[in-house]
């Protein structure tokens, strides 16, 4: 069935590290050959095998319109002939700041990079020159990317593989980084009691995607908000996930929080490698080379990923109704599986907000690291391949939200619901 996947994943471990260039696509949670994919369109992935796949991956994000979306395509293909990058400032990157800022409440000031992981280690070592102070709270499970200051009770592939300290962080670094337990307010302000005046940020996922999708309690955030005012913390809103996939103005406008610093990645690059930072302009002026705070990169705000992520982000601030259909395509879904589940009769959750949603085999609800880690995630291993063989890929880790993108229809979600029905029996 899997032929193909299976000889280049041999191949692949010949010279890549595990056979794949980022851990959590290596199946190593759920067991298995990881699938090699020949190609996509709109919700569809096809392997190298020929099998297609409803896709509730995308990308880990990014493809939000579906993929192989034809506008973005266009522009990739008409932009490349002037050359695919310059190293130097174009007017794309100018409309993409201006287009972004005009999108997202509070941001003056945008610096683009490449990747999530850039984005939120800039952010953290903004704030810390801003503030003059070394310290960071981050959330058990929740996960900024590979960074050394966010390896700490990290989520995604780093809870995936149960990987308590990574080695090669030092307990110099890790000393900075204290952490809590994700919707424990309690818990924060008694580290910013026991560290006043060494906290530079506190930085949180609006909304979790790294231990599957959880949603913040009613007024967390607005909890963090307020104790970030009373003790001068900087407080970042890592988007990565939600940022232009909840709504235009991502989780804040959601939510209805402010952060001080954002940052952004996936959905702002439609597919290709980009990140962003930024904030408020009293903050963003200490970055180099406005100020001292030195941060760069070579392929920053490159040409074709700026075109990219600039055709995308168009899109989906002229056409706000794509949101819409989205949560109303999530919640078909959710409405589904729910009916599905019910009539299994065994634990489970259905966590779901927007287009961001997970499914988890527990008997209470997943509010946190510990709760997603008390589900019964071998019975998540067994589901996904239920799916996997009808031709539904989920992610494959029960430490990831899934998501939809606006190329599903619902008889993909009836066949989705489908094979969710047919693989009850074997849970
Ligand atoms: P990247 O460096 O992978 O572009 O972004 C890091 C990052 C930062 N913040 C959040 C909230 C994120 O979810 C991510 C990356 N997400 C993972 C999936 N959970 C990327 C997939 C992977 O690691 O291969």
């Amino acid at each position: 069935m899997y032929e193909k996947s299976q000889q280049l994943f041999e191949r692949a471990q010949q010279s890549i590290p595990g056979g794949v260039n980022s851990p959590v696509r290596a199946f190593r949670s759920v067991g298995g050959t990881p699938l090699f994919i020949q190609r996509a369109e709109g919700p569809y992935l096809y392997d190298v095998d020929g099998h297609r796949y409803i896709d509730y991956i995308a990308s880990w994000g990014p493809m939000i319109l579906g993929h192989a979306w034809q506008p973005v395509v266009k522009a990739i293909q008409e932009y490349a002939v002037y050359s695919t990058s310059y190293g130097a400032p174009t007017q794309l990157e100018v409309e993409m700041a201006e287009l972004i800022i005009s999108m997202v409440p509070n941001v003056d000031l945008i610096r683009m990079v490449s990747s999530g992981t850039e984005a939120c280690m800039s952010a953290i070592r903004l704030a810390r020159g801003y503030t003059g102070r070394n310290k960071i709270i981050k959330f058990e499970g929740h996960y900024h990317g590979h960074a050394d200051p966010f390896l700490v009770k990290a989520g995604s592939g780093v809870a995936t593989f149960n990987i308590q300290t990574v080695p090669g962080v030092t307990p110099g670094v890790a000393q900075d980084t204290l952490t809590a337990p994700y919707n424990d307010l309690n818990a924060v302000k008694k580290i910013a009691d026991e560290h006043r005046g060494e906290i530079a940020a506190i930085i949180v996922e609006p909304v979790a995607g790294n231990m599957g999708c959880i949603l913040p309690q009613p007024g967390f955030l607005e909890g963090l908000r307020s104790l970030c005012d009373i003790e001068g913390i900087v407080l970042i809103l890592d988007e990565v996930m939600t940022g232009f996939r909840l709504a235009p103005g991502g989780a804040q406008e959601r939510l209805g929080i402010r952060a001080d610093l954002l940052t952004y990645g996936k959905v702002i690059g439609g597919g290709m490698p980009v990140g962003a930072f930024g904030g408020r302009k009293e903050i963003m002026q200490h970055i180099a080379p406005l100020g001292n705070v030195y941060q760069a990169g070579t392929l920053s705000g490159n040409p074709i990923a700026m075109i990219a992520g600039y055709t995308l982000l168009k899109e989906l601030k002229n056409n706000p109704k794509i949101y819409t259909e989205l949560e109303e395509k999530t919640i078909y879904l959710r409405d589904g599986l729910d009916k599905a589940l019910k009539s299994w009769g065994q634990p489970y959750q259905i966590n779901q907000l927007g287009s961001m949603i997970s499914v988890h085999f527990s008997d209470h609800p997943v509010t946190d690291f510990a709760t997603a880690s008390a589900a019964n995630n071998q019975r998540f291993k067994i589901f996904f391949h239920a799916l996997l063989k009808r031709g539904v890929y989920l992610p494959p880790s029960a430490f990831e939200s899934w998501f939809l993108n606006n190329a599903l229809k619902k008889e993909d979600l009836d066949a989705t619901i489908k094979a969710v029905q047919e693989s009850l029996r074997e849970l």
